[in-house]
């Protein structure tokens, strides 16, 4: 696989690299370092994200300012990073696929495999994973802005190798990556060590507003348009909130309740140690990974989605009880 789609990707002339929506650090880690080996390569590269707003915290990523919100005028061919699915990409699949290849390259156990080249590995760490071991395997020589990316896309997904699927070659790579100039110090400076304080208010609301339910087992918070205002915090800042809900000891899922701008709702989940968050999410339509994912829903009240969600969760214990 590897192989297969390295091949397709030198075969190609002009690139166009997609993240996805609100883009985090895996999405973007991908696209910049394939953005900068690419370049390297002689190839005519183009970065595209559809987000209008993108998160200011992530600005210090190399070639971060050559991100567009348009797709350019010639492509033919489209890799898309870190995306369980084309419409996190915000563009039309059919409008896209009449105009180039598109390669699929990501680690979501719930993806869907929209490529014509679907470079899918699952379960691993992280899709930054994925783009350095195709490169490593295919003797791809990495820009030291590449290896930064890779590093700091792994290094977030994993919650600084606290939870997703890591194992020996994970960390054998993340070395590999520091001896090609990631520096694991100042990266860590620029993800932790630069909280807005409006980022810091929304905290102070967030531990005071959540409920927790169930016995303890279940934080929830609901976040609204109104709060955001309030605090001076934007949608970006809210997005590590739902760890610190998860971090009590008795939670074993958290959910977070997001009110969109267009007052739609953007919903989180995330869980401990037995419950597949992935599952609940897939059936309202999202997706995402055993202990992290999310969906969306555009018709129903907060208190509704908390209530189905409340139900899925009950359920999903009451299994995890009869298997064991
Ligand atoms: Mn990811």
């Amino acid at each position: 696989m590897f192989k297969t789609a390295w091949q397709a990707i030198n075969k190609a002339q002009d690139i166009v690299l997609i993240s996805h929506i609100n883009p985090d650090c895996d999405t973007l880690g991908c696209s910049l370092a394939l953005y900068s080996v690419l370049q390297k390569e002689g190839k005519n590269v183009f970065l595209f994200n559809t987000t209008e707003n993108l998160p200011k915290k992530l600005r210090f990523m190399p070639c971060f300012n050559e991100i567009r919100p348009y797709l350019p005028s010639k492509f033919d061919t489209a890799i898309v990073c870190d995306c369980a699915n084309f419409n996190r990409t915000g563009l039309d699949i059919e409008a896209v696929k009449k105009r180039a290849c598109i390669i699929n390259i990501d680690h979501h156990l719930t993806n869907s495999n929209f490529g014509d080249i679907n470079l899918v590995i699952s379960p691993n760490s992280s899709a930054s994973m994925v783009v350095y071991e195709m490169l490593k395997q295919n003797k791809v020589t990495l820009t030291k802005e590449a290896a930064s990316c890779l590093y700091i896309g792994t290094i977030d997904d994993t919650g600084f190798f606290a939870y997703g699927t890591m194992d020996t070659s994970t960390f054998f790579n993340m070395g590999e990556l520091v001896s090609l100039g990631a520096d694991p110090i100042l990266i860590s400076k620029q993800l932790k060590q630069s909280v807005p304080l409006a980022r810091f208010r929304l905290k102070e609301y967030a531990a005071k507003s959540f409920d927790l339910l169930r016995n303890g087992m279940v934080g929830l918070l609901v976040i609204w348009q109104e709060d955001l205002k309030r605090t001076g915090a934007k949608r970006e800042d809210t997005e590590d909130i739902i760890n610190l809900i998860r971090d009590i000891v008795s939670v074993e899922m958290a959910v977070m309740i997001l009110e969109e701008e267009d007052g739609s709702f953007k919903i989180s989940l995330r869980s401990k140690n037995c419950l597949d968050v992935s599952k609940i999410a897939l059936k309202f339509g999202g997706g995402g990974h055993f202990g992290a994912a999310g969906f969306e829903s555009f018709e129903m009240h907060a208190e509704d989605i908390a209530k189905m969600i409340l139900n899925e969760f009950d359920k999903g214990m009451k299994e995890y009880g009869t298997q064991k």
